[in-house]
């Protein structure tokens, strides 16, 4: 029997089969899975094969191709990554500007890996129902930024409702995934726009204006007009790339853009004479926080080739 897996709990997977029953599975065997050493072999969105056993429950016993996933690689040495979810045809990356704050580098560094899967990204600035005039001028500014460079960019409210009819059209019929840091307002925008979803939310500490890591599995949730929609756990950051640097500027589109004009085909950005990427920056076509990001993933080569040295 095939199935879609729609939450993952631990070794548990809750699987949604073809003819519409949900069944409590277990993996069956050892999934070796090509290149990726990941923490859940098996992810949120993934099409198995299932055999249902007395006790009610399943195996699964095989998985099908991914089409792409939303990987995250864990910060620490042992180079474990987990699967945020599979086979997505967009993500939303909920920002908010404050409480908490999402930074730049945050944003950027989500954008590069989706770039890298080819999973297409929305930005949707949450709670702009309680930030100052410059909050709203900061969020304003972001908002041109990114919609120059080619994303999408909606502003919204999760607590008043506010611009929440923009996003309901962009869902329809869609599998998408919501990501971005703790307390941002992914399961209180869920719960906004599918009422029964009933998702657990908490308010941020006030000490830290940090979330307190309310979702702690990710869950896909059924849309009435077709579609899902992917709740995960907040991200504080992705950990370091390993890849080679020449490639790192493909996934920053208006970065790449521009290194079409260097002198160097293998042109770092850096230093190089005839650089057109330096020029485009001195000239504010490129933004000094697009190229700060750009550089720190550049830097997390070098600090993989310090690890491997030691
Ligand atoms: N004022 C205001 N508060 C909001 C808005 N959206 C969410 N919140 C609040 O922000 C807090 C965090 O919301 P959650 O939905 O739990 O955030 P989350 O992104 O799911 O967090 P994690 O599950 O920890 O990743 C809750 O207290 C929400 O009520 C909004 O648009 N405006
Ligand atoms: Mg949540
Ligand atoms: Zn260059």
């Amino acid at each position: 029997m095939k199935g879609l897996v729609i939450k993952n709990t631990g070794s548990w997977y809750t699987v949604k089969t073809d003819d519409d029953k949900t069944i409590e599975s277990k993996i069956k065997g050892n999934f070796r899975l090509k290149g990726i050493r990941s923490t859940n072999p098996v992810a949120v969105g993934d099409r198995v094969d299932i055999i249902e056993n007395q006790e009610g429950t399943a195996f699964i016993t095989a998985i099908d191709d991914r089409r792409n996933y939303i990987i995250r690689k864990s910060q620490n040495l042992s180079k474990q990554s987990h699967i945020i979810a599979a086979n997505v045809d967009q993500a939303f990356l909920i920002v908010t500007v404050n409480y908490p704050h999402t930074s730049t580098t945050f944003i950027d560094r989500f954008l590069a890996s989706a770039e890298a899967y080819r999973v297409p990204v929305v930005l949707v600035f949450n709670k702009n129902d309680v930030y100052s005039d410059e909050e709203l001028r900061y969020q304003e500014m972001m908002c041109t930024l990114y919609t120059q460079i080619g994303y999408k960019c909606v502003t919204v409210s999760a607590a008043t409702g506010d611009g929440i009819e923009k996003l309901r059209p962009m869902l329809n019929g869609k599998i998408t995934l919501l990501s971005g840091n703790s307390g941002v307002g992914k399961s209180t925008l869920i719960n906004l726009i599918i009422p029964d979803a009933n998702l657990r939310t908490s308010e941020i500490s006030d000490a830290h204006n940090t979330g307190m890591h309310t979702t702690t599995f990710s869950e896909m949730l059924p849309l009435e007009g077709g579609g899902y929609v992917i709740d995960t756990p907040g991200i504080k950051g992705f950990g370091t790339f390993d890849i080679e640097p020449e490639e790192v500027c493909s996934y920053f589109k208006e970065i790449f853009e521009f290194s079409k004009g260097c002198k160097f085909s293998n042109c770092t950005h850096t230093h190089e004479p005839g650089c057109a990427v330096l020029k485009a920056l001195e000239d504010h076509y490129i933004s000094e926080s697009r190229y700060q990001s750009y550089l720190s993933m550049l830097h997390d080569k070098d600090e993989c080739k310090y690890r491997e040295a030691y």
